[in-house]
């Protein structure tokens, strides 16, 4: 019997699709410095805490044990730059400030007649925000910027982001077309904050009147326990619990067979990855980004006795993401075993190929 056949029979699933959040937060509760907080994170786990919703958030709370301190660091840190970015990460890369902007020390942008200018994010102002299928969305209530991004992503995508010139001049036809008022937030911001692992996630919980960088020394950043985790600034040499965060899927940048990335995943983390839902798909379109070859092993497998295809973890295929053509029993008569690898680039679809093929795969970390 085929050896990954076989341990379908031994495992049993892994994890509900609720529960099987792509980054688990792990609190440590002994007290230390942000760097050193980091450098323990890094050896034991990924990182210190990113956090990118609200729904991190909620994950990142439910982590902490309780105990008698207040402050507990996450992957927040101070830079020197101070550099303009969309909401939904991207750097802002094209930009069309208006005469003289921008002008102030302001961290938020609005457009009038199509050009930018920097405003305080506590002012408020209406709204446009992008939606799933790329369209605009006008929201008529006045909201400060922070208020806005968070109306954005749970009603639609995002604060709309302007990436070139077609995009500003698709944006100022939708103001006139519409007949909104002159000023209305765009996702554009600035702030110096950075996150410990490099993501570009621009969620930020900070309590009211934070960060103050009180007495001038502030640069990392702390949830805050009596204000519902809210975040405020404080010096990173002060000593604090920590939370740590651990990706659960690996993208390992070595070329193996099929068979041998299985090893390799068993004996170093948990297994190749099982993409038995969509929230896994999409962990999975994040990771292999990073690949150095074109398609990258899933724990996918075709099992030539049953014509069927299956995942190691012994889930069955019910969640399908083939690209046309493949995944279905017709290369039944071919010697080499076909295994499931998912495209690293375009559409990030699954193909069939045969196992001896050399590739990147993801591990992953998920127990059963
Ligand atoms: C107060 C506030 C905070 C500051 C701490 C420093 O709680 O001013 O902003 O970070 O003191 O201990
Ligand atoms: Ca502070």
């Amino acid at each position: 019997m085929d050896q990954a056949l076989y341990f379908i029979l031994l495992h049993i699933a892994l994890c509900s699709v609720s529960e099987c959040v792509q980054r688990q937060y792990h609190h440590i509760t002994d007290r230390k410095t942000w760097i050193e907080a980091q450098k323990y994170c890094r050896e034991k786990y990924t990182d210190l805490a990113t956090i990118d919703n609200m729904n991190d958030m909620n994950e990142l709370n439910k982590s902490l044990k309780h105990g008698g301190f207040q402050y507990v660091w996450i992957g927040l840190q101070k830079t020197s730059c101070n550099k303009w970015q969309w909401s939904s990460g991207e750097p802002a890369l094209y930009l069309n400030w208006g005469y003289k902007q921008p002008d102030g020390k302001d961290e938020c942008a609005f457009m009038r007649d199509g050009q930018w200018h920097d405003w305080p994010c506590a002012k408020s102002q209406t709204v446009i925000c992008r939606s799933s299928n790329n369209t605009l969305i006008f929201v008529s209530q006045t909201k400060n910027w922070r208020d806005a991004q968070s109306y954005c992503r749970q009603n639609h995508i995002d604060l709309v982001s302007v990436r070139n010139h077609n995009e500003n001049q698709q944006v100022e036809k939708f103001m006139s077309d519409s007949h909104t008022p002159n000023d209305v937030w765009i996702g554009l911001f600035r702030d110096s904050w950075q996150w410990s692992d490099q993501s570009a996630s621009s969620f930020r919980y900070w309590s009211a009147g934070e960060p103050n960088n009180a007495g001038q020394g502030e640069n990392c950043a702390v949830i805050t326990l009596n204000t519902q985790g809210q975040w405020n600034d404080v010096s990173c040499t002060n000593q604090h619990p920590f939370v740590c965060h651990e990706d659960k899927l690996i993208l390992i940048a070595k070329n193996l067979t099929w068979s041998e990335a299985l090893r390799y995943c068993r004996q170093n983390h948990v297994d190749l990855v099982s993409v038995h839902s969509e929230e896994i798909q999409r962990g999975v379109m994040n990771v292999v980004k990073r690949a150095s070859t074109e398609a990258v092993w899933l724990g996918l497998r075709h099992s030539h006795i049953l014509g069927i295809w299956f995942w190691v973890s012994g889930e069955t295929v019910c969640y399908q993401n083939w690209a046309p053509g493949n995944g279905t029993s017709e290369e039944d008569c071919e010697h080499t075993v076909r295994s499931g690898a998912v495209q690293s680039g375009g559409n990030q679809r699954w193909i069939s190929r045969p196992e001896t093929d050399e590739l990147n795969f993801i591990c992953s970390r998920y127990e059963e």
